[in-house]
């Protein structure tokens, strides 16, 4: 059994080297410490060991077993900055002063990633809307829980027209009229541009585009939600993001959460793009209030569902390293030429 151990040690070695990627880690793991991994294996094999060996082969055992955890857990570390790196080296190759040099049109950064996002929501069942971008302050707030008077008001001023109705201010204002439409069950996401009134730096503007998504079924819980929100960063950065959720608060989710991504403009130390915090707030989610499903006519006695209010131009300042908001709607060529065709 001694010289399985050693033969055992040796090979992991030489594979580990040769796992460059995270799926290769894992797949490593699962070789070794996996219910039918050759160290378990081993671990299996003891009871047919001699009484008298049995002390030393399990120490054996159990110090191969504590260099393979060890060795791919420094492994998968390695790996994980190596591709931060390479995300942070592709985000810093975006410079607003290179000449454009390109005589046809490009499309607009934000329609490109929105694209994407459509793509990787439509393989999963959701269908796409299109909603207007002036409605009334029912659609904007009080179908979404936020009464007249209420202080979330505060957070989302707008523009207003002379009829009184408004520029929207977030994706939000057609969950009522989406859920009327469809019923339940539902899956859609709603891509469309807002208005805010603020203070513009360089991660607001005063314009800017949010994708909304709603899923509504019987049993839709968290791990829904959590796992929509996974496979939709995996798939845009085409790796794992690190992300952290924490409770939020929004009237129209119970419970409700912030999801932030660790900025990719700094690698997480701090900029003025992440207000020097290394996360950035992406897509706020939650689980949908029960009051939002009966104003859209649907029963929260017998459904569920989540909902998310994707930053899309904050997701494209990250995918594209684009450190200043701004640079988004200023309409300059030197800019916004820049990203690949599609
Ligand atoms: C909302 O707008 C909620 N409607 C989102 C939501 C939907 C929550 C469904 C729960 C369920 P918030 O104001 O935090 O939340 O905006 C959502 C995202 O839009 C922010 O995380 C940010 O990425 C983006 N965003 C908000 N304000 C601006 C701004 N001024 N400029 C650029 N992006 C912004």
């Amino acid at each position: 059994m001694k010289e399985t151990i050693d033969a055992l040690r040796e090979s992991f070695r030489r594979e580990l080297e040769q796992a460059r990627d995270s799926e290769a880690a894992e797949k490593l793991r699962v070789a070794y410490l996996g219910k039918k991994g050759s160290v378990t294996g081993l671990l299996k094999g003891l009871k047919d060991v001699a009484a008298d060996q049995k002390k030393a082969m399990g120490q054996a055992i159990n110090q191969l077993k504590k260099e393979v955890e060890e060795g791919i857990a420094a492994q998968v570390e390695k790996i994980h900055a190596a591709e931060e790196e390479a995300l942070v080296a592709a985000a810093e190759q975006y410079d607003v002063s290179l000449p454009t040099g390109e005589s046809e049109g490009s499309y607009h950064p934000i329609t490109l990633v929105q694209r994407e996002l459509e793509e990787i929501f439509a393989s999963m069942g959701f269908t796409i809307e299109d909603y207007k971008e002036i409605v009334t302050d029912y659609e904007c707030f009080e179908a979404v829980n936020i009464p007249k008077d209420h202080p979330a008001r505060d957070m989302q001023d707008t523009y207003y027209l002379s009829n009184g109705q408004l520029l929207k201010t977030h994706t939000s204002a057609a969950q009522n009229a989406i859920l009327r439409k469809y019923g339940a069950p539902l899956r859609a996401i709603f891509p469309g541009r807002c208005f805010r009134n603020e203070a513009t730096d360089a991660c607001h503007e005063n314009t800017f585009f949010q994708m909304e998504g709603i899923m509504v079924d019987k049993n839709i819980s968290i791990a829904n939600l959590i796992y929509f929100m996974k496979t939709m960063l995996s798939q845009v950065f085409q790796r794992d993001i690190n992300v952290r959720l924490r409770p939020g608060f929004f009237p129209f989710v119970e419970p409700g959460f912030e999801m932030d991504i660790s900025c990719l403009i700094c690698g997480g130390e701090g900029c003025p793009s992440c207000k020097n915090s290394g996360w950035l707030e992406l897509c706020p989610c939650g689980m949908i209030h029960p009051n939002v499903l009966k104003a859209g006519g649907v029963d929260p006695e017998e459904y569920t569902g989540f909902a998310f209010g994707l930053g899309l131009t904050r997701l494209v300042m990250m995918k594209y390293g684009v450190k200043d908001i701004r640079d988004l709607n200023s309409g300059n060529l030197k800019a916004l030429s820049q990203f690949k065709h599609e």
